[in-house]
């Protein structure tokens, strides 16, 4: 709808145009203004929250005004933009960034103050915004934010889910999952009542010819449910551009109530439609790296990708441009298959509204779509029953298989002789019953897939994949890997660290080009440096150990050898392998007389980490460390030579407060198994070091920093499946002894009822060991004394931490999303104009 005011009005409207707060004292004045008015409450009841309500408000009135300007400059400029599909975008808490973006914390602060509240205070008041699961709804946040930050036209598209990944609690022991409703106050998002898309589903296709001739299909009969946009703004550090995030919210399309069953007196069934509507957009899924195939994940995904393609086939279209120019304008990239759908929504619309002939539109869709894997797991590839999306979504069944059918005639002309091919790479799997397979269909409708570490990429070349490389040719596939905002995981997270490198660096350039962290390491040497680096890392563990006492009442020693391994919970994450070798060293200390004790370097274990609420295994060693930590933290002989504690409802704003208080972070999954990983970025980029396996991103890390500066064990990828194939079919296979004194005094009860472990220790005992826990455990421990042997040389490890820093430039996402851009999108950024002072 466009609406502008006339020309003779304007005047008045540029006099009376909002304005930025400059001062302490504008500042202090827009905060009380919001509490009193905008939050109706007064100077006697005003708690943290209302204050959080304050300074949010205050903040997002400025960022507004910089985000109308910035979609203003898009609409006219309109340059061709990035559309990033993304089912989760794991946000966290968003007042500090805005503070750090629009760049007044200090003013803020000191106006706080005088308002009688204190910053980290108010701060923490803010829920955080959860919509994802782990490693791959964070990147897509970081993608946003270094989007901005680089200037780069882009927008987020993804659900407004009621309810976030759910809050963990641990009652005796064991995960329970409470329901996480967010929205009673966001003032972050902005409803758009007026941006609306009804999206179909179900119904059957018509199909006739018209007087020319042509096949027409008609998608008709089917239910309608209604897409309202919520809008939240995306500010980028040192530039005014101010990004787009839409969420997409259900409703049912007759409105609040459908009234002419209200008025025949069906008012319930009328109720329940409308809740059946909004059931699509109520929750997200809490599987990180598995896939359920639930009918309503189908509808969340269809719903998602129909809205965000109508908006962007909307926009598109007002540029009264040739369709084949559309690749030219747009760029959609698919954060792994839950977005595959647009594929053949986009057909759809190209062929059966628009009118487009086949081959035009496939080469326009082709052109538009890059593909971003994220796991070689069999779990987590996405598969749909063709009975389910037959009655779901019946027309781009049928185009899928017309996708399908041109893919296997060109497979054919190809590759003659090659008859199992079609069957291996067709979309369609001809099991009972037949399945869509998801992967293959995005390979298919891109143009560029890519994996997200150098690794990953290779091994999405010659194993899922290994069939579309030779029908594609390599240069389809290519390799970005992952990176981090250091903006958050570095200058919010570790404000010290982040101002002691600014004092050497000259500013905070480093945080908008972080390959300039290599001049840090001209200071590896300097003692005051070292002093101050080494200081604001106890700091940051008494700040952890701090919150472990007030969280959990258990005390820590901050000048034990913190090591920590927080991510989802997840058997090839083995945080099993993590617990097992804890066992073993308490194992150690127990035999040990008490001189011996005396040499040992204290360690405090730390955890944290979702279990899928349907994961079973992954739900019993969260059980299993709970009950490790029972027993070990209350052992008179043991005292703080080791501690275990499971950090309660693990997410992002505590990743901030984890990921600095670092010596040691664990990374070891199976190799092969973790794509990328991108906490192990987050902990080295804080000072710590890692213990990992060669596998996802640690291999760059390692040749960024230096083998030197972190602690490799365990298997290569490429000896994974022989090992595999031993455990089942050589008959020696053999725990490892080591293993096998932990699994002994686990049977014996020694961590309570040793049936409730049953499980886990016969997947390993007797189901073969598919992640190699006992492959890898003797080197494990091993890796782990060298740790406490190094930790004995405070300097030795300063050093290693310091110079380890200095190398991590490479990990900013910024670098990422210049290689998207470039190799991808072929995007420019849009830079805003100077402005003076700004
Ligand atoms: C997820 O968080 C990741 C992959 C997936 O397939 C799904 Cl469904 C969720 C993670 C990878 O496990 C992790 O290695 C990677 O760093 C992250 O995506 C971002 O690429």
């Amino acid at each position: 709808v466009e609406a502008s005011i006339p020309e003779g009005q304007r005047a008045a409207w540029k006099k009376f145009s909002a304005t930025e707060f400059k001062t302490k004292d504008e500042f202090e004045s827009e905060v009380v203004k919001h509490i009193e008015t905008t939050l109706a409450r007064s100077l006697f009841n005003c708690d943290e929250a209302a204050a959080y309500g304050g300074v949010a408000l205050a903040f997002r009135d400025r960022l507004v005004i910089e985000w109308n300007r910035t979609q203003q400059r898009q609409s006219s400029a309109d340059p061709k933009r990035v559309y990033y599909l993304s089912l989760e975008f794991l946000m966290g808490r968003a007042l500090d960034n805005a503070m750090l973006n629009v760049g007044m914390k200090d003013v803020a602060k000191e106006g706080l103050g005088e308002l009688g509240f204190r910053m980290e205070d108010v701060i923490s008041q803010e829920r955080d915004a959860a919509l994802g699961n782990g490693g791959l709804g964070r990147l897509a946040a970081c993608f946003l934010d270094s989007l901005a930050t680089l200037n780069y036209p882009a927008w987020g598209y993804a659900l407004r889910y009621k309810y976030g990944i759910f809050k963990q609690e641990i009652v005796d022991g064991y995960q329970v999952e409470v329901p996480d409703y967010w929205l009673d106050f966001n003032p972050w998002e902005f409803p758009r009542h007026d941006v609306t898309v009804d999206v179909q589903f179900y119904g059957h296709v018509r199909k006739y010819m018209d007087e020319s001739g042509k096949q027409i299909s008609v998608w008709e009969d089917g239910e309608l449910v209604t897409a309202v946009a919520y809008d939240a703004p995306i500010p980028g550090f040192g530039t005014r551009t101010t990004n787009n995030l839409r969420l997409w919210s259900s409703k049912a399309s007759h409105g609040e109530f459908d009234f002419t069953k209200f008025n025949s007196g069906e008012y319930e069934a009328s109720v329940a439609e409308q809740q059946r509507a909004e059931t699509i957009s109520a929750v997200l899924y809490p599987n990180d790296s598995l896939e359920r195939g639930k009918e309503l994940r189908l509808k969340q995904q269809y719903f998602w990708c129909a809205a965000s393609l109508f908006d962007i086939v909307r926009r598109f279209k007002k540029s009264r441009k040739a369709w084949k120019e559309f690749p030219n304008q747009v760029a959609i990239q698919l954060n792994d298959t839950h977005p595959t759908l647009a594929i053949p929504e986009l057909m759809r619309i190209l062929l059966d509204q628009e009118g487009l002939e086949w081959d035009e539109a496939w080469s326009i869709v082709q052109k538009t779509f890059g593909y971003t894997n994220h796991t070689v797991l069999p779990e987590a590839l996405e598969k749909w029953s063709v009975p389910l999306v037959q009655h779901l979504l019946p027309r781009h069944l049928q185009i899928i298989y017309d996708i399908n059918l041109n893919f296997m005639h060109y497979v054919e002309r190809n590759f003659p002789k090659d008859r199992e091919m079609l069957g291996r790479v067709s979309i369609i799997e001809e099991s009972t019953p037949k399945m869509v397979r998801m992967a293959y269909l995005a390979v298919i409708g891109s143009h560029k897939v890519n994996g997200v570490a150098e690794l990953h990429s290779d091994l999405i070349k010659t194993t899922i994949f290994k069939d579309f490389v030779k029908i594609y040719g390599p240069d389809k596939f290519t390799n970005v890997t992952n990176g981090i905002t250091p903006r958050r995981w570095l200058h919010q997270a570790n404000p010290r660290l982040s101002e002691l490198i600014a004092s050497k660096l000259g500013g905070y350039d480093f945080l908008r080009d972080l390959t300039l962290l290599h001049k840090i390491e001209a200071y590896v040497d300097d003692k005051e440096f070292r002093k101050e680096f080494q200081e604001i890392k106890y700091a940051n563990k008494v700040r952890l150990a701090k919150y472990t006492k007030e969280a959990h009442g258990i005390s820590v020693n901050p000048s034990s050898l913190f090591d920590i391994q927080v991510k989802r919970i997840h058997e090839y994450k083995r945080q099993q392998l993590n617990i097992f070798g804890v066992i073993y060293r308490y194992l150690e200390l127990k035999d040990m007389s008490p001189e011996e004790r005396k040499k040992v370097q204290p360690r405090v274990s730390f955890f944290g980490g979702k279990a899928a609420p349907g994961y079973w295994m992954a739900k019993t060693i969260i059980h299993l460390i709970n009950q490790v930590g029972a027993v070990v933290n209350n052992d008179k002989d043991i005292g703080d030579l080791l501690k275990v504690v499971f950090l309660e409802d693990y997410n992002v704003s505590k990743a901030e407060i984890i990921c600095p208080a670092s010596d040691i972070s664990e990374h070891i999954s199976t190799a092969g198994t973790e794509a990328s990983g991108t906490s192990n970025m987050k902990f080295v980029l804080n000072g710590g070091l890692v213990i990992g396996t060669c596998d996802g991103a640690n291999i760059e890390i390692t040749r960024e920093i230096g083998e030197d500066n972190i602690f490799l064990f365990g298997n290569l990828s490429e000896d994974v499946e022989d090992l595999r194939h031993a455990h089942t079919y050589s008959g020696d296979f053999a725990i490892d002894p080591k293993l096998e004194r932990v699994f002994a005094v686990i049977r014996a009860g020694r961590f309570g009822d040793a049936a409730q472990f049953s499980a886990l220790v016969n997947s390993i005992v007797e189901h073969g060991d598919y992640y190699l826990v006992s492959d890898d455990f003797a080197s494990y421990i091993d890796t782990q004394k060298l740790i406490d042997a190094a930790y004995k040389d405070q300097e030795a490890w300063l050093t290693k931490t310091i110079t380890s820093v200095s190398r991590m430039g490479f990990f900013s996402s910024d670098r990422c999303i210049d290689e998207y851009a470039e190799m991808i999108w072929n995007v420019e950024p849009l830079a805003p104009p100077k402005q003076n002072g700004a």
